[in-house]
């Protein structure tokens, strides 16, 4: 029976180094369909992917826009993040809002889902709640932020 064992056991390591093969060229393969699908409207970071669809809206209409979808509006949680979101922004052109305020109370900015800012990339000077009506966080092309009316329409990222 040892002899079973052994010859039992060099069949599994013989079928788990092709799965670890097959593994490798379905990765491959399934990085490669995301990059070509991605491109040039969305970003992947990690497990997160930031997405476009050209499309603009205020505050209020690009958080519902991004949830009829089921995904999130964009909220970097780190310079990786934040760099992807400027590709985009640099890909289109145009500013997008994140999925962060200070709606709740002044000064104070959070995430959509209540989380305390860990990561921020103000510009300098910013936030500076210009006249007094600036809850919402726009992208510059340098990938800085700046607060800015959540009445204004802004290209709509999406995170899932
Ligand atoms: C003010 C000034 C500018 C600044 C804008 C911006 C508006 O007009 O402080 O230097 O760029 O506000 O913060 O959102
Ligand atoms: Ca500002």
């Amino acid at each position: 029976t040892q002899l079973c064992y052994h010859s039992e056991l060099d069949r599994l390591k013989t079928q788990v180094r092709e799965l670890e093969a097959q593994l490798k060229v379905l990765q491959a393969t399934v990085r490669k369909a995301q990059k070509v699908l991605l491109f040039p409207n969305g970003m992947t970071v990690g497990e997160k992917i930031f997405k476009t669809e050209g499309s603009e809206g205020n505050f209020e209409t690009s958080k519902a826009v991004c949830s009829q979808t089921g995904g999130l509006l964009a909220s970097p949680r780190n310079s990786a993040e934040n760099s992807a979101i400027q590709q985009i922004v640099a890909r289109h052109k145009k500013m997008p809002f994140l999925g962060i305020n200070d709606i709740q109370t002044e000064g104070i900015f959070k995430h959509l889902n209540g989380e305390a800012l860990g990561y921020s990339n103000w510009a300098s000077n910013e936030p500076n709640n210009s006249e007094g009506k600036e809850d919402c966080v726009e992208v510059h092309s340098s990938g800085k932020w700046n607060d800015r009316s959540c009445a204004e329409k802004r290209l709509i990222i999406y995170e899932y």
